[in-house]
């Protein structure tokens, strides 16, 4: 049968369990003989990935928000460009862990920066492009970061992993606002809870869908 390829993304503050559960996912599309890619952002592509790593490294010298953005919407430019448009072409779902909503949450509600610059860039990298379905994987901050933080000691935390609590609040805030905005596109999954169960509020949505049949 003749799916039509789906742009599926994984999004959520850090530590709600993405990377976890993209790979489950996956596994889904493979049981259905789904021709499929898994990618992130920022990066997916080696030059992508170099982007990335000006992005969240740490360094002395400080990187304006807006500068923050840009490197965002260039690794986003690169990996529409050499991933996720040929993919869809020839009718290979994108798994994505995180897209463009991540940059009006972090870079939007968290730095500060004006949606409207953000939807500006949005309409020149993406033209038309956006997601079939956003999996917004939803759990306290408190939650979240705890299950992120002991994986990695405090010098060795990225640009984003350094910021405090009140920035994630804002950040989760935006993406639930955006979900309730969204609601056909944007599905909240409760990520508060075991990962078995994360995993079949998972699996419902992808199967209530009609796309998988
Ligand atoms: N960023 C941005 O600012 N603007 C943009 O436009 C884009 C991105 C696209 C890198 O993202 C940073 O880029 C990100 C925002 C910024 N920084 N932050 N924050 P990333 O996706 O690569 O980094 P991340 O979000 O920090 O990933 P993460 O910490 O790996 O989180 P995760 O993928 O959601 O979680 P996980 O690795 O699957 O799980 C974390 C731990 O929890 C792990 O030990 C699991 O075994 C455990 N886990 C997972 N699920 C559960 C459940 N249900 N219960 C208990 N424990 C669990």
């Amino acid at each position: 049968m003749n799916r039509v390829a789906r742009f599926i993304t994984m999004e959520g503050i850090e530590g709600v369990g993405k990377t976890t559960q993209i790979g489950f996912i996956g596994q889904l599309l493979a049981a259905r003989n789904i021709s499929h890619c898994v990618t992130r952002e920022p990066g997916g592509t080696p030059l992508a990935e170099k982007i990335r790593s000006l992005a969240l490294v740490a360094d002395a010298e400080t990187l304006p928000p807006m500068a923050e953005l840009l490197l965002m919407f260039a690794a986003r430019s690169v990996h529409l460009h050499n991933v996720i448009e040929p993919a869809l072409k020839v009718g290979r779902w994108v798994l994505c862990d995180r897209f463009t909503d991540a940059t009006y949450a972090y870079q939007g509600a968290g730095r500060g920066l004006a949606p409207e610059s953000i939807e500006k860039l949005e309409q020149m990298v993406q033209a038309t492009r956006r997601p079939d379905l956003t999996l917004l994987l939803d759990a306290p901050v408190e939650i979240a970061l705890e299950r992120a933080r002991v994986r990695r000691a405090e010098q060795e935390r990225d640009r984003f992993e350094r910021e405090q609590y009140e920035f994630f609040k804002r950040v989760r805030s935006l993406y639930l606002a955006r979900a309730a905005a969204e609601p056909q596109r944007i599905r909240v999954v409760d990520a508060n809870a075991p990962a078995t169960t994360v995993r079949m509020q998972i699996q419902e949505i992808l199967e209530l869908s009609s796309w998988m049949y």
